[in-house]
């Protein structure tokens, strides 16, 4: 089976390209290529691959490990740190039952969909716009036998395809940097159910302290993104009847991970940059949960 077949198959398919830009094409090919250590040494812990960030303290005693250990406990702790990550974002996705729907948007290897499905028992589809991504993931289901339950499409979340008014729940696990929000918030209304939910995990930057910092201009450069303000979501989100009903900030749960990481062997180079403008202020780790009204 290809990765869009099946009656889950986006209606576009075949009609409009995938990838439509320049930019979507160098995301693309940015993530068609990453084999990061930080992602995949992480991902072999347990089979779960993720492509977010981890919070919650880390157990000092992975430090004090005696030295041929250090490396290989440092990493089963940040990928702990990953998956309570997800599981906090899918605490926020409300009651799910087995016969909803689910979307990610934006879905990487395939963890948080895993655990999705883990958890709500429910169908699970996942949208990225890198083919190797989606070879991954649906691979990976395969290996888990679950592939009659959680899918993966070459698609692109702007413009999914998929059928309206379908979905219960939705969310983007820090993929939003790369998209515009007015655009990909149209799509998720026009995808939701009433009173369907969505949830987004993001980094964002600090309306109150001005533009973009230099460290955030630093993360930008890193991952090709364009980092929003943190007022962009709010925005973006009203003005397609998709309204905020919990707002979390995980700035201080996330920087123990960062600092960890960056003291751990597969630090990829970034984590200053998300030290400095978490701890600067100029840069927020925010869970936005919200319905469609
Ligand atoms: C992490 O993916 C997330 C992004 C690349 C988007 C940027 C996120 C922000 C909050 C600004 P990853 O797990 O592939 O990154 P890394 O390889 O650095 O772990
Ligand atoms: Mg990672």
């Amino acid at each position: 089976m290809t990765a869009t077949e099946g009656a889950i198959r986006p209606a576009h398919v075949g009609a409009e390209p995938v990838l439509r830009t320049d930019y979507q094409r160098s995301i693309a090919s940015y993530w068609n290529a990453e084999r990061a250590p930080v992602n995949i040494r992480l991902g072999e812990v347990d089979g779960l691959y993720h492509h977010h960030y981890g919070i919650g303290d880390y157990d000092p005693a992975v430090l004090e490990t005696r030295a041929d250990l250090r490396d290989e406990a440092m990493i089963v702790e940040m990928h702990r740190l990953e998956t309570a990550q997800a599981d906090v974002l899918l605490d926020h996705l409300g009651d799910i039952g087995p016969n909803d729907r689910l979307l990610d948007g934006g879905s990487g290897r395939g963890g948080t969909s895993f655990m999705a499905h883990q958890r709500f028992g429910c169908r699970v589809d996942g949208v990225t716009i890198s083919e190797s991504q989606v070879a991954f993931a649906n691979a990976q289901a395969v290996e888990r036998g679950v592939a009659d339950s959680v899918r993966f499409h070459f698609a692109n979340m702007l413009d999914t395809g998929f059928e309206s008014g379908a979905i219960r729940g939705i969310w983007t696990n820090e993929t939003t940097m790369y998209v515009d929000l007015h655009e990909l918030y149209a799509e998720f209304g026009r995808l939701l159910t009433r009173g369907g939910r969505y949830v987004c995990i993001t980094g964002c930057y600090n309306d109150v302290t001005g533009g973009r910092s230099r460290a955030v201009s630093q993360i930008d450069q890193h991952y090709i993104c364009n980092i929003h303000p943190r007022s962009a979501y709010f925005k973006a989100m009203a003005a397609n009847g998709l309204v905020p009903i919990n707002v979390v900030d995980l700035t201080a749960a996330t920087i123990p991970y960062w600092e960890l990481r960056a003291r751990s062997s597969v630090a990829s180079g970034i984590e200053d940059a998300f030290l400095t403008a978490y701890r600067e202020g100029s840069f927020h780790y925010l869970l936005i949960a919200a319905d469609r009204a």
